[in-house]
């Protein structure tokens, strides 16, 4: 087998939840020797969260933490900061995503770390940035997504601000941090000197929520937003509305039922109106007549009456399946695809084919689905395994780090490490 990319590298994994664990378990994918570093009470807190299983592992840790090992490890004693400084000083990456705060606390400040190994790169995520107002709060996701400007124009107009199941202001931020720390580390190769990497949370999820900056932008200048439902019968303040299921670009869009959909949650497609296939949509959907007729053929004499042509469209699919009617709208250029399920994701085959949905064998468990590499090579495929018990691989790492068999066994005792 080809030699993964990052093997060789040496990454220090002190982080919990979701936001650090995803860029960890992305680096050890990579190839990347990752050692997770956890309390002796429990370790991450995802170990016990939401068990599906009695004394298994939970699932919301494993599938975060696959390829990885660990060491169980009270880093607060004096001699558990000790080992942590001998790790820090053989290491290439640091990954931390504690409460602000909490490292300076625990004695390993970034200055003391950059001291200890001036080439090791630091990342490191919190829910705010350090000049923020807001910037000693505590986050997690649905902060995060609340912060950054997604649940304010998430939603329908006449409910509340929506917050989105993708874990936009966790698992978003850890991919954030793991293009910096990557960038951090080619820099390295060039100086010869590691840097702190910083991500936000609500930074994170504001560079996904881009084009809602853009349309308040727009908003100010005209005073509407022409691909919003609101427009051209309802009001528009001085903000950004919630616009429902509506295409965020300029190709009108909208979730339309299919049949069965009054007893399937899922039966429906999303459907974009694609200016430029105008007549071969309109053909699609057994209206040619459309194409020529001024008040269909143009963006602008569509957009008031869009949804009488969205409901013109659902008579169509009356009798089509979301499957049936992707496959004849596919012949005609629509951009569209069926809604689907995690049931439906779960036993999709082709996703199982290239690896997106990967079955994995975990101890005390058993196989599990987990959602391998979205990003594929041309030489290699990441080979995702389990993810290691607690402290699985302490007296591993002690011995490596010269720590000998009784002395182990005293700091088990003492219950520095498990
Ligand atoms: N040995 C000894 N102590 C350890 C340890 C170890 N191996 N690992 C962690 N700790 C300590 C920390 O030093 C900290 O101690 P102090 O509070 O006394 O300084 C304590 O454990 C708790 O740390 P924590 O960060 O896990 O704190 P929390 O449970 O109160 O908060 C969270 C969790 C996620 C809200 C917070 O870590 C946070 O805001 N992180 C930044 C943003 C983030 O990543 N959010 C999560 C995204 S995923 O949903």
């Amino acid at each position: 087998m080809t030699q993964l990319p990052l093997t060789g590298t040496k990454v220090i994994d002190f982080t919990g939840v979701q936001a650090g664990p995803a860029c960890t378990q992305m680096l050890a994918w990579f190839g990347a020797d990752v050692l997770k570093v956890e309390r002796t009470n429990g370790g991450d807190v995802t170990r016990n969260q939401l068990r599906d299983i009695p004394d298994a592992d939970a699932l919301y840790f494993t599938m975060l933490n696959s390829n990885k090992r660990s060491l169980a490890i009270n880093t607060k004693s004096p001699e558990g900061r000790e080992v942590m400084e001998k790790l820090i000083r053989e290491a290439d990456v640091l990954v931390e995503n504690f409460a602000p705060g909490a490292m300076d606390r625990m004695g390993l400040s970034w200055e003391h770390i950059h001291e200890l190994n001036p080439r090791l790169v630091f990342g490191s995520v919190k829910g705010f940035a350090e000049d923020s107002p807001w910037s000693d709060l505590k986050v997690y996701e649905n902060v995060a997504q609340c912060a950054g400007g997604a649940a304010s124009t998430t939603g329908f107009w006449d409910g509340p601000p929506t917050v989105s199941a993708a874990a936009i202001g966790d698992s978003n931020t850890g991919m954030h941090l793991l293009i910096g720390v990557l960038t951090a580390l080619i820099a390295r190769d060039r100086t010869g000197r590691g840097q702190k990497v910083s991500v936000s949370m609500q930074d994170a999820v504001l560079n996904l929520c881009r084009v809602k900056l853009r349309d308040q932008q727009r908003l100010e200048h005209v005073g509407y937003l022409e691909e919003y439902p609101q427009y051209p019968d309802g009001k528009f303040t001085d903000v950004v509305p919630r616009g429902g299921n509506a295409g965020g670009g300029g190709q009108p869009g909208w979730v339309l039922k299919c049949k069965g959909w009054e007893t399937d949650p899922n039966a429906y497609i999303y459907f974009t109106v694609q200016e430029q296939n105008w007549p071969r949509t309109a053909e699609a959907v057994g209206h040619p007549e459309w194409a020529d007729d001024p008040e269909y053929d143009t963006a602008a004499a569509r957009q008031p009456h869009i949804f009488e042509i969205f409901g013109e469209i659902e008579k169509w699919l009356a009798d089509k399946t979301k499957y049936e009617a992707v496959d004849i709208l596919r012949e005609f250029g629509v951009p569209c695809a069926p809604v689907l399920s995690m049931k439906e994701i779960a036993d999709d085959p082709a996703l199982r084919a290239d690896g997106t949905v990967v079955e994995v064998d975990q101890k005390g468990r058993g196989t599990y689905l987990t959602v391998g590499s979205p990003v594929k090579f041309s030489d290699f495929t990441p080979d995702i395994k389990g993810a290691p018990m607690l402290g699985e691989n302490t007296d591993e790492v002690l011995a490596g780090l010269g720590y000998d068999a009784d002395t182990i066994h005293r700091m088990r005792a003492e219950n520095i490490v498990l």
